[in-house]
Order: C-alpha cells, then structure tokens, then sequence
C-alpha cells in the first residue's frame, strides 16, 4: 500500500505513540546551508568517500582529511539552526511535547555532526528554568544522541593517550587557515605537514575530527538498540537511508509492529514501506506536523 500523505492520521498517532524515535540526516540541515553528501550538490558527488572518511584515508593523508574537515567546521560554525532542527527541539522537550504527545517518550537520533540541532536545544532552554531535566529522560539518559560524532570534537591519535576536547576554535591551526577555498576548487594540498595540523593539547600527537568513520562503531549503540527496540514511531527525517546502521532502524520499528513516517526532499530508499510520507522540505513539513 502507498503510504498515507494524511497530516491530521499522523498527528493523531503522534497522540497515541508511546516510544517515539527520530532518525535525522544531512537533509535537516539543508536548510542551513549544510551540503548533503549524496544526490545535487552533494559532498560525496564531488569528493571521495573512501579518501575523506574512513580511517585509511585520514592515515594515508591526514592533510587532505583535515582540509575537508576544517572546511565544514567553518560552515557550521557559520550556519545557524532552522526551522526543522526548531520543531525537532521544541517537541523533545517534555513540556512542549506533551501537550501534543502526551505521556510519550521521544529521542531524536542524528547522523548529523554539525551541532546545529545541541544549539537549537540550547537556545530554547536558555530561558528554560530546568534545562538539564529537559535534556535528559528519566534515567538521565541524552534525549540527543549524535551517533556519527562532532565535527568540534578533536581525539588525540595516540591510543595511550586518547584525550578527546571540544574545540570551536576557527580556524583550528594557522596552516589550515584560508584552505576552504582549495576545498571549493576541489584542489587540496596534500603536503601540509602533520606537525603543522591539529596535535592533541595533552600529548602533542597528531589528533582527527571526532567524526565516525566508514568502518568504525557508531557512538552510543547500546542506548540507541535500547530504544530502536521499545520504539513505536519512527520518525525518519532527511536522510538517503543508505548507511548503516541508521538505515536499518526504521525497518526495525515497523516489524516490531511500530509505524514509519517519512520526512524527506524526495522519494529515499525504503520509503515505500513506510506508513505516512511527506516528501518537501523538512523545515515546512515537520514543523507543521509537529507543533
Ligand atoms: C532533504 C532536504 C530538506 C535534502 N528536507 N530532506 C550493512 C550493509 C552494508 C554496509 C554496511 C552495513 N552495515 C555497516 C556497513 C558499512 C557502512 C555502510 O553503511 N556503508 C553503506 C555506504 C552501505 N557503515 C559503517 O561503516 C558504519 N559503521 C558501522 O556500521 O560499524 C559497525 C558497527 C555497527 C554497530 C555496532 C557495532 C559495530 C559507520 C558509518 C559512518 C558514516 N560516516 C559519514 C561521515 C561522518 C562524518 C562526516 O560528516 O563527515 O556519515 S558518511 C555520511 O553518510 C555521514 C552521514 O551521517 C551519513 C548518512 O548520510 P545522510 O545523512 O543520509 O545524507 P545523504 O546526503 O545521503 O542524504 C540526505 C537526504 O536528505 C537525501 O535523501 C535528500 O533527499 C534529503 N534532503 N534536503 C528534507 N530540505
Ligand atoms: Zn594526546
């Protein structure tokens, strides 16, 4: 059957869903001026996945690896939240939500490493009286889990060592500076010296974006299974659904006996099972659907 395109069907099992996810990808932050990695304009259409995103290409040249990340750290350094990354926030928080899914739990798992959605969470609480109660559920698990990262955590690469921080600073070294626009060209340097790259402030080895690469385990896997398996609604939401294992966790809701909505630009893999589709932008759809 073709899945339903019905705003007010899906808002009423909104009210009566007990455990809901959302599965967020690139296309949430669209909006923002984030490229997506796949289909127009997408970063996997003009630079190469193997090269740029797994641990092998970050050995083999940690130059041309901290160019491409540098040049998305500024871009979200510069882009501000937007309308879906608003309503994905407001419904997470219990006091705005349950007066639209009332005695719900929600999760919202990005494959986003942006920040974008911590930073339309930290704005809404700013004039919130219990933010950390909000942020959290009953047993203090995060209702925001980025599963893929953060493009402003730096590691350290010695596994002796292993300090991780959180850095915003732009640009992050000197020889990286004024490198964004070789990234636009397509042109990058694959000569800069590793000891001129990011190092760990502990250590002084060479450290990496705080990323998840292909091939490396996702952050957080017990808590998102945990909740993949008691969900009841799956909200998928601007994501090509090709990578795994975000990929794999609507299908999982749905044969538990749970429903699916879709929220994407356009048609995406598997969304012809999925219960209720709303193709479009999802910074007009979700927040109508949500609020
Ligand atoms: C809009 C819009 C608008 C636009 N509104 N919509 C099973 C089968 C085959 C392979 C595997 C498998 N299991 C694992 C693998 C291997 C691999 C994988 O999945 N490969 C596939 C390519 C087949 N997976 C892994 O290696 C993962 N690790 C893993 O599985 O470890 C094993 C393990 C698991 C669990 C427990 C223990 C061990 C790791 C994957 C890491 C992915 N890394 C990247 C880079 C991260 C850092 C960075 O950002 O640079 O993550 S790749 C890239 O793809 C990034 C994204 O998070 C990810 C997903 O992309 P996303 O978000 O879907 O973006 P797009 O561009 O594809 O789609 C955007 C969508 O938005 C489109 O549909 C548009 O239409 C839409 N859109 N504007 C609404 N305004
Ligand atoms: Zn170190």
């Amino acid at each position: 059957m073709a899945p339903s395109k019905d705003l007010n069907k899906f808002r009423d099992l909104l009210r009566e869903s007990k455990n809901i996810i959302a599965v967020a990808g690139a296309g949430l932050s669209a909006a923002s001026g984030i490229p997506t990695f796949r289909g127009a304009g997408g970063m996997w259409r003009k630079y190469d996945a193997v090269s740029l995103a797994t641990p092998e290409g970050f050995a083999e040249s940690p130059s041309l690896v901290w160019q491409f990340y540098h040049y998305r750290r500024e871009a979200a350094l510069r882009a501000e939240p937007n309308n879906a990354h608003r309503a994905l926030s407001a419904f997470s928080l219990p006091l705005i939500r349950n007066q639209i899914a009332p005695s719900s739990t929600f999760a919202l798992i990005t494959q986003n490493v942006d920040g974008l959605s911590v930073r339309s969470d930290n704005k809404i609480l700013a004039s919130y009286p219990d933010a950390s109660e909000q942020q959290q559920d009953e047993q203090g698990r995060p209702r925001l889990i980025e599963m893929h990262g953060r493009l402003f955590d730096v590691l350290c690469t010695n596994e002796d060592c292993g300090h991780i921080e959180f850095n915003t600073k732009s640009p992050i070294c000197e020889a990286l500076s004024g490198t964004e626009a070789l990234v636009e060209k397509n042109t990058l340097d694959p000569d800069i010296d590793v000891k001129d790259l990011p190092r760990c402030s502990k250590c002084g080895s060479l450290a990496r974006p705080g990323v998840v690469w292909f091939g490396e385990k996702p952050h957080h896997m017990d808590l998102i299974d945990e909740l993949v398996d008691k969900a009841d609604l799956c909200i998928v939401v601007g994501t090509s659904s090709t990578v795994f294992p975000a990929a794999g966790y609507a299908y999982a809701v749905q044969s538990q006996g749970g429903k699916v909505a879709v929220f994407n630009l356009e048609r995406s893999q598997g969304d012809r099972d999925a219960d209720y589709l709303f193709l479009g932008p999802c910074e007009e759809t979700l927040l109508k659907a949500l609020s």
